[in-house]
């Protein structure tokens, strides 16, 4: 084979497991089929064969492999790799040593190793090797004595550690190639190659591919199946279409954030509304008041359909159970595959344990254009573990350290790739990169229930007129929301909660006809918004 193969394309890595090919199907058409499909590199890990069945089988793979010009690599059996005279062998840390494996192959061959922690990844970068399985990213009944699951946090976490290993080379964590393996399939290989990167850290390292093994192996087709998987690797993920954290500058701001609400009455876009009994009501009435057409559905068999209407997402768990969980994930799925924004409100994420699990199984299992939530919500799902909330209040103190605050958005933001909204008194908006901090509205916003909810509908509106500037749009709806709270409470006919309630809504309705207020000044001579920095590089928090 020539030596290209030591660089190995893993773009789709197909690890064997003969005992999960369907009755009636042959295991060696099977790989061929998803060869066929796309597959880029093929791994045999065959547990339960003696050595003689091994190398047969071995042989027959190779044959197949060959002629399509792919490497085949195989597991743990240095022996049975030489046997057979394939490109190399995948080890594990129970398996032969590098350097054992290295000095029987000797130096034209690939070895991969396998990486599941910290200390793996620094012993892995003492011996060189040509490329690194990561994982297992989720847990797998394949492999039933791996190691605990990353996710994509940890996986990024641990992507990031590898890049600064020097390695023999000296640049060899920031060039060795990864691949993500364990329990990756259609529904979450977007997840896994998007959010396993994030693009602002300076040790940022992108996933060559992904490793599976049921996803093709246990497929009735495994051509169309392999054909599916790559293409999601290939791909953009709808939702990362737009570039994240592109720099705003407030003139590009302000030239373009006025046209937002206008052009929410001329699309009308449609709001999905998956949140809570409290404030179903009033987020509907906010939604229709901007102009834009609310759903308040439940339906887990019309989440795809709902979908379809190119609209937005709103998911706020403030009452949500347990039981809701398939409901969420459906839903933003199926926003996630059309690009649709999705708007993450975590209510009361610090205030129980229940709550916490709940939003980091949001976070972690899908994509939220925006997390939006007080500093105690966003503190939680950020996984500051010193949040105590009492109900769904936040518990800090915006005053004690303004910065810190900052810090944790812009934090959050970055590792998330997307945008955080932190509410409270002075409200900060950020996609990591630049950071709006934003005037108050009004003080009746804390006195009438649903105002902070009803914020994630007009930011989800705004975000599906705006995609291609989606920061923009997002601080155009607070802007707006707090504007509309502050022209209301000023009206003479505003006596308490219950007139301003009235009044806010037709303000809000009113804004959207003339977005004008947000011209003008605060009474206090303040903009509505104030970019705060514009890159993240001279942000010293
Ligand atoms: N290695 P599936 S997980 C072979 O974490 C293997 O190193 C893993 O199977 C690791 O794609 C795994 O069916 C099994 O989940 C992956």
């Amino acid at each position: 084979m020539p030596t290209k193969h030591l660089r190995p394309d893993l773009a789709l890595y197909l690890v064997t497991d003969s005992g999960l090919v369907p009755e009636g199907k042959d295991f060696v058409e099977h790989v061929k089929d998803a060869i066929r499909g796309g597959v880029t590199i093929v791994q045999l890990r065959e547990k339960k064969l003696n050595t003689r069945a091994f190398i047969e089988l071995g042989r027959k793979v190779h044959t197949v492999t060959k002629a399509a010009g792919i490497p085949l690599l195989i597991n743990d059996r240095v022996d049975v790799a030489l046997a057979i005279g394939c490109e190399g062998v995948h080890i594990g840390w129970s398996d032969c040593t590098y350097a054992d494996a290295r000095r029987m192959l000797g130096t034209g061959k690939i070895i991969g190793v396998s990486v599941s922690n910290v200390e793996q990844a620094n012993l892995a970068a003492e011996t060189g090797c040509d490329y690194i399985g990561v994982g297992p990213i989720y847990a797998t009944g394949t492999k039933p004595d791996h190691n605990p699951p990353l996710g994509t946090t940890g996986a990024r976490a641990l992507l990031e550690h590898i890049c600064t290993l020097p390695g023999p080379s000296g640049n060899w964590g920031r060039d060795v190639p990864a691949v993500a393996i364990g329990g990756i399939n259609l529904n979450n290989i977007y997840y896994v190659m998007h959010q396993s990167v994030s693009p602002a850290s300076p040790a940022r390292k992108h996933l060559a591919g992904v490793a599976v093994v049921s996803a093709i192996m246990a497929a009735s087709d495994a051509c169309e199946s392999s054909k599916v998987l790559r293409k999601l690797v290939d791909e953009v993920p709808p939702f990362a279409e737009r570039q994240h954290g592109q720099f705003i500058t407030g003139v590009d701001f302000s030239e373009n954030f006025i046209s937002v609400l206008a052009k929410v009455v001329t699309a009308r876009p449609m709001v999905h509304h998956i949140t809570n009994n409290v404030v179903k009501n009033f987020s509907a009435n906010v939604t229709l008041a901007i102009g834009a057409s609310p759903i308040m559905s439940e339906e887990i068999s019309e989440v795809g359909d709902l979908a379809n209407h190119g609209g937005a997402l709103v998911l706020n768990m403030g009452t949500a159970g347990k039981d809701a969980q398939p409901l969420f994930l459906a839903a933003m799925r199926a926003a996630n595959a059309r690009g649709n924004p999705v708007v993450f409100d975590p209510v009361g994420a610090g205030a129980t344990p229940a709550r916490l699990q709940f939003s980091h199984l949001i976070v972690s299992s899908g994509f939220c254009d925006v997390i939006k939530g007080n500093e105690s919500e966003i503190r939680a799902v950020y996984g500051d573990s010193s949040v105590q909330q009492r109900g769904v209040d936040s518990a800090h103190n915006e005053a004690a350290d303004p910065l810190d605050r900052i810090r944790i958005a812009k934090a959050l933001a970055l590792r998330e790739r997307n945008i955080v909204v932190m509410t409270g008194v002075v409200d900060i908006v950020t996609d990591g990169v630049s950071i709006f901090k934003l005037s108050d509205g009004s003080h009746y916003q804390a006195r009438v229930t649903g105002t902070g909810c009803s914020l994630g509908s007009i930011i989800a509106a705004c975000m599906v007129v705006n995609k291609e500037r989606k920061l923009t749009a997002v601080v155009a709806a607070v802007c707006a929301y707090n504007a509309a709270a502050r022209v209301a409470a000023e009206r003479k006919d505003t006596r308490g909660p219950g007139s301003w309630h009235v009044n806010f809504m037709d303000t809000l309705f009113e804004l959207r006809q003339t977005a004008n207020p947000l011209l003008e000044r605060t009474p206090e001579g303040k903009r509505w918004w104030e970019l705060l920095y514009e890159r993240a590089d001279r942000i010293l928090v």
